[in-house]
């Protein structure tokens, strides 16, 4: 499962592409409130549900007090990840990740309903109020006992009124911390290389057993923030992410 939109389509595109590189055929859902990213030809011939999100449960949430930021309140459309599709498991991947090997442990049954790996980047600063271990909400996967619309209104009533302070664990990330802890939530952890966080393109560490790698910060497709193209490790992760060529071109017109 994915949540895209028309400036994350590249990363979407692969993110799938490598995906399949690497499993077994399983439904793929993309999930946009943008009618036009939904429309997009490898989205129309690889996602097997493409479903519209009405932004209308989202309209009255902000993600800070005081600033009104569109780009963080969309990160919000991310709970739809916890919607009853009729699946066991939902497993939900960020557009900025990159599949780089197999990652069985995501599609295990298990014990636990929730299943994320911790944020690696979270630093604390001096005004955050919340626990030690934070989970990244980039890699999840979610069995039944936790999907459907009550788990949905519950994690919008918490960004409605527990809303973050900004920095680093603004946005959906921070509300789904604060679902876990308040509601007692267990977590079944996942390895770090179910997702290595490297946030703009920070070093190499971890790579040669990393399963799933995920682009904090600086994006790939974007380019335009390669302001030290000198620095080797984030040469090497750059070119992981364009070197990746299992992206099939999107079928055109005459092959219909
Ligand atoms: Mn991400």
């Amino acid at each position: 499962m994915v949540l895209t939109d028309t400036l994350y389509l590249p990363g979407t595109r692969r993110l799938i592409a490598s995906w399949n590189r690497h499993h077994a055929p399983r439904p793929i859902i993309v999930l946009s409130a943008e009618a036009e990213a939904l429309s997009d030809p490898f989205l129309r011939a690889h996602g097997h549900r493409r479903i519209l999100i009405d932004p209308a449960p989202y309209a009255d949430i902000r993600p800070y007090r005081q600033r009104r930021s569109q780009r963080h309140a969309r990160t919000f459309f991310k709970f739809e990840a916890f919607g009853d599709f009729g699946f066991e498991r939902n497993l939900f991947l960020d557009s900025d990740i990159l599949c780089l090997r197999e990652a069985p442990a995501l599609l295990e049954s298990g014990t636990l309903p929730l299943r994320a790996a911790v944020d690696t980047g979270f630093r604390k600063t001096r005004a955050y109020r919340g626990h030690p271990h934070e989970i990244n909400s980039g890699v999840l996967s979610i069995g039944r006992a936790l999907q459907g619309a009550s788990t949905i209104a519950r994690l919008q009533e918490i960004a409605r009124t527990h809303p973050g302070r900004g920095g680093y664990n603004a946005g959906d990330q921070g509300i789904l911390n604060k679902w876990i802890h308040a509601d007692r939530i267990e977590v079944d952890l996942l390895p770090p290389a179910y997702n290595l966080i490297k946030k703009n393109y920070a070093d190499t560490a971890g790579l040669p057993d990393c399963r799933l790698l995920h682009f904090a910060g600086h994006k790939p497709w974007l380019g335009q923030q390669r302001n030290d193209a000198t620095d080797p490790a984030m040469a090497v992760l750059e070119e992981l992410w364009h070197a990746d060529a299992s992206e099939a071109p999107p079928p055109t017109r005459n092959d219909l």
